[in-house]
C-alpha cells in the first residue's frame, strides 16, 4: 500500500470527515457529531429530483369535489347513495382554464374522500361515479380532469383518502374487519392483469388489498401522476385499521417514479395547519429521529422545525419540504352561496407568504353542484393571477452590476442574475457573512426583493439577513428576514434607489443566491374592515388616508353612487353590509367586502355555565369579540353554556367559533338544546364539527326545522382534548 493510499484510509477509518460525503436528500448524523459537525453535514441536504421540479411547480391547485359537494357537508358518512352525485354541467375545461389564468401549474383532485365514493369507474368497488346517473354511469372525472389538463400543460396529481368510512359502513366491508395481512397480488384483477407491465405482490389485509388496487387504477390508467397525496385525516378513528404504507410508496416509486409522495409520505410536508398560516422561518432541512425508511411521517406542526436548536439531536438530517395547503373558501367543499370566499387581496398576501416564504401554495378549488368553479372564486384566482403576472414580469435587477464582499472564483456575484437557478454566487466555506451589493445603474422604483438559494446542489443555508437601499447617500436598512431557500419574496414600502444590499447575517458553512430579482409590484388598495360590536353598531374602518367608503344593506354591489360611510351603522337584527373603499383622488379603490350578519347578542346574557375560569368568563362567548374567549374548567361531567337571548326567536341553527389558541378544549361533538321557558328543554341538533381539528374556523349548522326559543344551551360531549373542558371564542344563532 502506498503512504497516499494508507493516509486516505486512516482518515476514513478516524471518521475525520476531510473528505465531505455526497449531497444527497439524507444525510446520517455520526453519535460523535457536535453542532458545527451537524451543521456542516445539514447543508450536503439536497432535495432530489422530483421534489425540485415539484417545488418548481410553486403554486398548484386542490380539487374537492365529490359526495359532499351534493350533501352540502366537510365530511361525509359513506352511506351516500351514488345516484345523489349529479353535477349537471361538469366541465374540467372550465376547472383547468381557471386553474392556468389563476398561474397555478398542477391540479390534484380529490379522486376518493372519507365517503369513499371514487369518481373514476374503479373495479374495485360499486361506490362509485360507475353508479351513479350521470352520463348515465358512463362518466369518468378524473379521466375528464387529465384530458383538460393535458391539454393545457397542467400537471395532475392525486388525493386518495386511506380513510373510507364506505368501507367501514357497508355491510361486509373491509376497513377494519380484522382480516389478517397475507399475500396479495396488484393488481388483483385478472383482466387488468394481463395488461400489466408488472404484477406486484405484497402482504396486505382486506382493505389494504383493495386500496393498493384503487391506487393501481389511477397510477396506470391516467398517464404521468405529479403528485400523490395522503391525507393522515380519518373521521372514525379507533377501527384498528393499520395501513402497509412502505408498500403503497414501493409501488408508487415504481409506477410514476417522478411523482411526490406527500403529507404522509417521504418527499413532501404537510405545513401544519389548513388556516393558509406560515412560518417566519420555514426549513426544508428536518432533523428526523430514524432513517427515513422506518419514518411515520407524522404532522409537524411546530413554529421551529429546522433550526440549530432543532438539529442538535437528529440522527438523519432530511430534505423534507412544506406545502401550504388551505381553501379559497371557507371550507374544503363547495356548499352554498354565503359560503365565505378569501378576497384578493387574502389570496395575494397568501401567495406572497407561502410561494415567497420557501413552501408550495397548494390553493384549493371548489366546484359546485353544477360541477363548475363558482364564477365568484374564478374571477378572483383570474385576478391574482394576473396580478402576480404582471408583478413579476419585469425583473429590474437584469443587467444590474452584482458585486459581492467576498466570492469563490467559480461563483461570481454574476451568477446570481444570470436567469440560470442552477449557477450561484458563493463566498469560500466559512464565510458566514457576506454583503452583496446591487448596482441598477440608475434610479429605479420597487417594491419587492426577491432571493433563492442554489439548493438544488447546495442545500439551505441561510438563517438570517437584512436588506438594505441607498437613500441620501447612506445604506438604510428597509427589511430583514431569517431564511431563504428555494424562494423568499420580501414585500417592502415603494422606494427609488439605484443600489440595493443583501446583507447575509447568518448562514450555515456559506450562504449561496443563485437568483436576485427587484420588482415593482402591483399594489393592492387596501380593503376596509367590516365590524360589529355587541349592540349592533356595525363600523366600517379603512387604514388608507383621503379614501371615502360607500356601502349598501341591501345586498347590491356598492358604487361610488352608494351612501357614504359616515357614522356607524345600526343592525341590531342582522343583515348584509357590501362595503368598497375609493381613493378621493380617483386613484384606486378597494374590492368589495361584504359581511351577513344574523341577530347582535346585545340582549343576551349567560343564564348557567358548567364552569368558567377566572380571565376566561363566559361572557366572552357572546361578546362579539372573537379575540376574548370563555374556557370551562376540567371536570368530570359534560360542559355546557346557556344563553338567554332575552327574547323568544325563531332559530334555524346556531354557531360555533372554536378558540383556534386551544386545541384540547375546542368541541367536536356537540348537542344543541333550546327552551322557550328555561324549564323545558328539546334537544334541537347533536353532531359533529367535522374536520374542526384540522380547520378550526366558524362552524354553522343549521336544524332541521325552525325552533322558537329563548334559551339555548350548547353542550359539549367531546372535545378534541378527550377530557371534559370547553371553550369558545363565540356562540351565535341563524335566524335566517
Ligand atoms: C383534511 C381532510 O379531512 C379535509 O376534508 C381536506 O381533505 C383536507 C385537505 O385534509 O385532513
Amino acid at each position: 500500500m502506498n503512504l497516499k493510499r494508507y493516509i486516505f484510509l486512516t482518515l476514513c477509518l478516524l471518521n475525520l470527515n476531510v473528505f465531505a460525503q455526497t449531497p444527497g436528500n439524507t444525510i446520517k448524523v455520526e453519535p460523535n457529531d457536535d453542532l458545527d459537525e451537524i451543521v456542516r453535514k445539514s447543508t450536503l441536504v439536497v432535495p432530489d429530483d422530483r421534489q425540485y421540479e415539484w417545488q418548481q411547480l410553486e403554486y398548484i391547485a386542490f380539487l374537492h369535489f365529490g359526495q359532499n359537494t351534493f350533501h352540502a357537508l366537510e365530511w361525509g358518512t359513506g352511506k351516500e347513495d351514488p345516484k345523489d352525485f349529479y353535477p349537471t354541467e361538469l366541465d374540467a375545461n372550465q376547472w383547468i382554464s381557471v386553474v392556468k389564468d389563476a398561474g397555478m401549474k398542477m391540479a390534484m383532485l380529490t379522486v376518493k374522500h372519507h365517503d369513499g365514493f371514487c369518481l373514476w369507474p374503479t373495479r374495485t368497488s360499486d361506490h362509485s361515479v360507475k353508479s351513479s346517473n350521470w352520463k348515465n354511469g358512463k362518466g369518468d372525472v378524473l379521466g375528464e380532469l387529465v384530458a383538460a389538463a393535458r391539454k393545457q400543460d397542467i400537471k395532475v396529481g392525486l388525493y386518495l383518502s386511506p380513510a373510507d368510512l364506505h368501507e367501514i359502513e357497508r355491510p361486509g366491508g373491509t376497513y377494519g374487519n380484522g382480516s389478517k395481512p397475507h399475500k396479495v397480488q396488484i393488481p388483483s384483477d385478472p383482466d387488468l392483469q394481463k395488461t400489466a407491465k408488472k404484477i406486484f405482490e405484497y402482504e396486505l389485509d382486506d382493505y389494504d388489498a383493495l386500496f393498493m388496487n384503487q391506487l393501481y387504477e389511477i397510477l396506470t390508467q391516467y398517464g404521468q401522476i405529479e403528485e400523490v397525496w395522503f391525507d393522515g385525516a380519518n373521521p372514525k378513528p379507533g377501527t384498528g385499521q393499520s395501513y402497509n404504507r412502505k408498500a403503497w410508496y414501493d409501488m408508487i416509486r415504481q409506477l410514476q417514479p417522478g411523482a411526490v409522495i406527500a403529507i404522509k409520505g417521504p418527499d413532501v410536508r404537510w405545513c401544519g395547519n389548513e388556516a393558509g398560516h406560515t412560518r417566519n422561518a420555514e426549513w426544508s432541512v428536518l432533523p428526523l429521529p430514524v432513517a427515513p425508511a422506518d419514518y411515520d411521517w407524522p404532522d409537524k406542526t411546530k413554529d421551529d422545525l429546522g433550526s440549530r436548536e432543532m438539529l442538535k439531536d437528529a440522527k438523519y438530517l432530511y430534505w423534507y419540504p412544506a406545502e401550504t395547503n388551505t381553501s379559497v373558501r371557507h371550507g374544503w367543499f363547495y356548499r352554498d352561496d354565503k359560503q365565505y370566499v378569501k378576497t384578493v387581496e387574502h389570496l395575494l398576501d397568501l401567495w406572497y407568504r407561502s410561494v415567497g416564504g420557501n413552501t408550495v401554495l397548494l390553493l384549493n378549488l371548489t366546484p359546485d353542484r353544477r360541477g363548475l368553479i363558482p364564477d365568484k372564486d374564478a374571477a378572483r384566482l383570474r385576478e391574482v393571477g394576473r396580478i402576480i403576472k404582471e408583478s413579476f414580469q419585469d425583473n429590474l435587477a437584469d443587467g444590474a452590476k452584482m458585486s459581492a464582499s467576498a466570492a469563490m472564483a467559480d461563483h461570481g456575484a454574476e451568477l446570481a442574475n444570470d436567469g440560470n437557478e442552477n449557477t450561484f454566487w458563493k463566498p469560500e466555506d466559512g464565510t458566514t457573512n457576506a454583503s452583496f451589493t446591487i448596482d441598477l445603474g440608475e434610479e429605479k422604483e420597487f417594491n419587492a426583493i426577491l432571493l433563492q438559494e442554489a439548493i438544488r446542489t447546495q442545500g439551505q443555508r441561510v438563517e438570517a439577513f437584512a436588506i438594505d437601499v441607498w437613500k441620501n447617500g447612506s445604506w438604510q436598512e428597509v427589511d430583514n428576514s431569517t431564511i431563504i431557500g428555494y424562494k423568499s419574496i420580501r414585500r417592502i414600502p415603494m422606494v427609488k434607489t439605484d443600489k440595493v444590499r443583501v446583507r447575509i447575517l447568518e448562514s450555515r458553512v456559506a450562504p449561496t443566491l443563485s437568483e436576485i430579482g427587484i420588482y415593482k409590484t402591483i399594489e393592492l388598495f387596501e380593503n376596509p374592515q367590516i365590524v360589529r360590536n355587541r349592540e349592533g353598531e356595525v363600523g366600517i374602518q379603512c387604514s388608507v388616508e383621503n379614501t371615502q367608503i360607500h356601502f349598501t344593506t341591501d345586498g347590491a354591489e356598492p358604487t361610488q353612487d352608494s351612501p357614504v360611510y359616515q357614522k356607524s351603522i345600526h343592525l341590531p337584527k342582522g343583515g348584509k353590509i357590501k362595503a368598497i373603499a375609493y381613493a378621493l383622488d380617483g386613484s384606486g379603490q378597494s374590492e368589495v367586502v361584504s359581511v351577513d350578519f344574523d341577530i347582535c347578542s346585545a340582549k343576551w346574557e349567560i343564564a348557567k355555565v358548567s364552569s368558567e375560569l377566572e380571565g376566561n368568563k363566559a361572557l366572552n362567548a357572546i361578546d362579539a369579540d372573537p379575540s376574548t374567549v370563555w374556557e370551562s374548567a376540567e371536570s368530570g361531567s359534560v360542559p355546557f353554556i346557556e344563553i338567554d337571548l332575552g327574547e323568544e326567536l325563531k332559530l334555524h341553527g346556531f354557531s360555533y367559533l372554536p378558540d383556534a389558541k386551544d386545541e384540547s378544549g375546542i368541541c367536536q361533538e356537540y348537542k344543541l338544546e333550546v327552551s322557550r321557558d328555561g324549564k323545558k328543554w328539546e334537544t334541537a341538533a347533536t353532531g359533529t364539527f367535522d374536520n374542526i381539528k384540522n380547520n378550526p374556523v366558524l362552524q354553522e349548522e343549521r336544524f332541521d326545522k325552525k325552533y322558537p326559543a329563548r334559551m339555548i344551551r350548547l353542550s359539549c360531549l367531546k372535545s378534541l382534548g378527550g377530557g371534559k373542558r370547553f371553550s369558545a371564542a363565540e356562540i351565535g344563532v341563524i335566524t335566517k
